[in-house]
């Protein structure tokens, strides 16, 4: 089998290593709560920038490349299972995830394009089956070709709604046969530039129509796992409908979609609709509706989605909080939506950035447990909470107080501005620093 990277398997050499190609916190097999690292990170590698990205962006053309030494189409699909599957060993990666054109790009008609999409999924099939890598979650990209110009599934045309359905029920079908645990919709251009050639009614409507049939599809085919809808706010629409986790939940709950989607939630996409990371974490586990993520992220002072490997540790850290206190993963896992900067353009800089990603996160793991097992952050907002565990705050909790019975309590009460007690953020912080930095 030919090799397309002279790197070798990533070891694991600890935090003491200065070797740029060893981890030095993702310890893949080390055991924690009775399952390896791995199993708990459960990280996935992006087909679209890993192995297609090239570094093309609005000002100039690409810097890496990324044709796999193979100028035929159907040739370079397969040699990109090759490097993708070398990569994921080499690097110590169970998952994958895909758009279907990732794989294999669009030819002259939709049936050639099903045709040749369908050998490139036997391949994967098959490596699956040789190394027991898995895919965590496929999707359809119906928002690259002109034809999406105006949106997929909230397009002003039924021709094209049409079209994408046929796209997404085959990206459904590879998905199911490749096992995967999880089907996306990204609302690539599904928003508006402008309300005034807009019917924003009907292409919602039409939006949950074709999620219904989608839902309706996988399961007739034997999907078992979780859609998920991926928030974002903008970008490229100006406005884009899936906003954010709040947003999408009202979408979902007015079509009766909420049994079957949960939320993809990319760090990146959090950031351009003003809230933290964790705040999208936070609402999407408050609801019950959390499901993967899309590890990577922005530039505060840039505004749009650049895609960063995410080595903030401070960020992995509140993200692993959040999954932690969500239980952990069940279908999702974290998946690098992530590409290297355009300058950092050589083969190696796949390997130093997906190595820079993975111990972000294990350093983020093990500082979020360690901040729960410390436990005062924790007691603290239980401590705040207090006055709703007995007295009139359990009457309200019950449903035994009515305002009636309130304006009484208040009455007899007088004035409660001293029942307050301090918020203490400055300590709360600096009790993260003391358990990071301790570790
Ligand atoms: C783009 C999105 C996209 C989805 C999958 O901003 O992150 O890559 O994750 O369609
Ligand atoms: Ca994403
Ligand atoms: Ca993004």
């Amino acid at each position: 089998m030919k090799e397309y990277f002279s790197i070798g398997k990533i070891p694991f050499e600890g935090k003491d290593s200065t070797n740029q190609f060893a981890f030095k916190y993702y310890n893949p097999d080390e055991i924690i709560d009775g399952k390896p690292m791995r199993e708990h990170l459960k990280f996935a590698l992006s087909w679209w920038h890993t192995m297609g990205g090239d570094g093309t962006d609005m000002f100039g053309c690409g810097t890496t490349d990324k044709t796999w030494a193979e100028s035929d189409p159907e040739k370079r699909a397969i040699a990109k299972v090759d490097a993708a599957f070398e990569l994921m060993d080499k690097l110590s990666i169970d998952y994958y995830c895909f758009h279907d054109r990732d794989l294999s790009p669009e030819y002259s008609s939709l049936a050639e394009s099903n045709e040749k999409l369908e050998k490139v999924v036997a391949y994967l099939e098959q490596k699956q089956k040789e190394t027991g890598k898995k895919l965590l979650w496929g999707t359809a990209k119906c928002f690259d070709h002109p034809r999406y110009m105006h949106g997929a599934g909230t397009s002003p045309s039924a021709d094209v709604f049409a079209y994408a359905a046929a796209q997404i029920k085959k990206a459904l079908e590879a998905t199911v046969r490749l096992g995967g645990t999880g089907y996306v919709f990204w609302g690539g251009r599904e928003g508006y530039e402008t309300l005034l050639n807009t019917d924003m009614g009907l292409e919602l409507d039409n939006m949950a129509r074709l999620m219904k049939m989608a839902v309706e599809y996988g399961r007739s085919i034997g999907f078992t796992g979780d859609f998920y809808i991926e928030p974002k706010p903008k970008e490229p629409t100006k406005h884009q409908y899936d906003f954010d986790t709040a947003t999408v939940l009202g979408f979902l709950r007015k079509y009766g979609l909420d049994k079957d989607f949960k939320m993809n939630i990319e760090a990146n996409h959090a950031t351009l609709a003003q809230h933290t990371f964790q705040h999208e974490l936070n609402v999407a586990r408050t609801n019950g509706v959390f499901g993967s993520i899309d590890a990577n992220q922005g530039d505060v002072l840039l505004g749009w989605d650049t895609d960063q490997f995410p080595t903030n540790v401070y960020e992995t850290t509140m993200c692993m909080f959040e999954v932690i206190k969500a239980g952990g993963f069940t279908n999702g896992g974290l998946n690098f939506d992530a590409k290297a900067r355009r300058g950092s353009f050589t083969m190696e800089d796949i390997f130093l950035s997906y190595i820079a990603g993975m111990d972000a996160f294990a350093l983020g793991f093990k500082a979020a447990r360690k901040l729960i097992a410390d436990g005062r952050i924790d007691s603290f907002i239980a401590d705040r909470y207090a006055s709703w565990k007995t007295g009139i705050g359990a009457d309200i909790i019950s449903g035994k107080a009515d305002l009636a019975a309130l304006e009484a309590y208040a009455l007899s009460k007088g004035e409660v501005v001293d029942s307050l007690t301090s918020g203490r953020q400055e300590m709360l912080e600096s009790i993260v620093n003391n358990v990071l930095f301790s570790l």
